[in-house]
């Protein structure tokens, strides 16, 4: 039956039309996306040792390695700004830092094939970076997020993420601010720890989970293979995170990306990001940890979910249930295609 899904952190509906699915699932393998198979390439201009397009040299860095974006959407120093012509005509100066980190020096490493020890120490450089950023008395919010694959935009093939850092709640957290701090409120519970609880118990949406983390498909899903990951326990960000729960979340990133590239046997294209309280110094109880995926992928490598139409003018549609696609996932393998003898 269509129906209509709420979806309590952004308070928007979406449409479900799960009959739309009688073309049968696929699941087609389709043929491997190219991968970068060296280990590092001369022409890139994240690779160690080599000059970025802004004209620096790259250090010949051995870990991860962090720059400020020479391409940044924000800057520091921007000049301040009003502009309020009838409440119509509305702007406003906006201050932000973007930087960009390198995940490894190996230019075809990339997170689901990752050692945990490597990926462990990406957490603990955006745990880092989220703190020294927002602990900038005009910073309100830092948003950490990997674009993965061309089909996401990513600029280049070598494992990176963005970090931007801005003095305004940008749209989406404001929202999930205001329906976690609202729910608070009237139900003295955290809107995510109770989400949680419920999904724990039917267990229809869970994807993996381990210690510290439960990653699920969550109800309100709009993208096929969307998932979110939530800590167990309720904490606002990473650097609330124990040791042993930031070697959860390494475990827990590795396990959802090895499923989805094993899915479609393909480096599974995405974007992800982290949410986390603000950092505007004030107490955020309300606020739990958690990351979003959005892959556009819809039944092979090739064929991907398009956002246009219906979702542009009405609504977001999917055709899938969320059932489903978390029963794909969940099917899975944890080992790498790649990895497999
Ligand atoms: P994306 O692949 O998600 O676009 O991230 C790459 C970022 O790297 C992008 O924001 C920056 C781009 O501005 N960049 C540099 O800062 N220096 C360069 O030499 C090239 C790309
Ligand atoms: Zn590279």
């Amino acid at each position: 039956m269509p129906h209509r899904r709420w979806n309590p952190l952004l308070r928007e509906w979406v449409l479900v039309s799960p009959h739309r699915t009688q073309r049968p699932w696929l699941g087609q393998v389709a043929s491997a996306a190219v991968t970068p198979q060296i280990e590092y390439d001369p022409a890139c201009y994240l690779c160690p040792g080599n000059c970025r397009a802004g004209g620096f040299r790259n250090p010949a860095y051995t870990s991860t390695f962090v720059f400020d974006n020479d391409y940044a959407a924000l800057l520091p120093d921007a000049r301040h700004l009003e502009i309020d012509q009838g409440g119509l005509i509305v702007a406003r100066g906006e201050r932000g830092i973007c930087r960009v980190v390198c995940f490894s020096p190996r230019h075809d490493l990339t997170i689901p094939r990752m050692k945990p020890e490597e990926l462990r120490q990406v957490i603990d450089v955006w745990t880092d970076q989220y703190r020294e950023l927002g602990a900038l008395p005009w910073v309100r919010h830092v948003q950490i997020f990997e674009n993965r694959g061309a089909l996401m935009g990513a600029s280049n093939p070598h494992p990176h993420c963005q970090i931007w850092a801005n003095e305004e709640l940008p749209n989406q957290p404001a929202r999930e601010l205001a329906a976690q701090r609202e729910h608070q409120q009237a139900h003295g519970q955290c809107l995510l720890c109770k989400y949680l609880s419920m999904e724990l118990e039917s267990r229809e949406r869970i994807v993996c989970e381990n210690a510290g983390f439960v990653a699920l498909v969550p109800y309100w899903a709009v993208w096929p293979f969307e998932t979110m990951i939530l800590s167990r326990r309720h904490t606002p960000s990473l650097p609330g995170l124990s040791d042993a729960e930031r070697d959860d979340l390494a475990a827990i990133l590795r396990g959802l990306t090895i499923r989805y590239d094993n899915l479609f046997t393909t480096s599974f294209p995405y974007s992800m990001g982290f949410h986390q309280q603000p950092t505007d110094g004030e107490p955020h109880p309300e606020w739990h940890f958690h990351a979003h995926y959005f892959p556009p992928l819809l039944r092979s490598a090739t064929v991907q979910k398009f956002m246009v139409g219906y979702e542009l003018l009405a609504t977001p549609q999917r055709d899938i249930t969320a059932e489903t696609a978390a029963g794909h996932l969940r099917e899975l393998s944890e080992v790498h295609y790649l990895d497999r003898t």
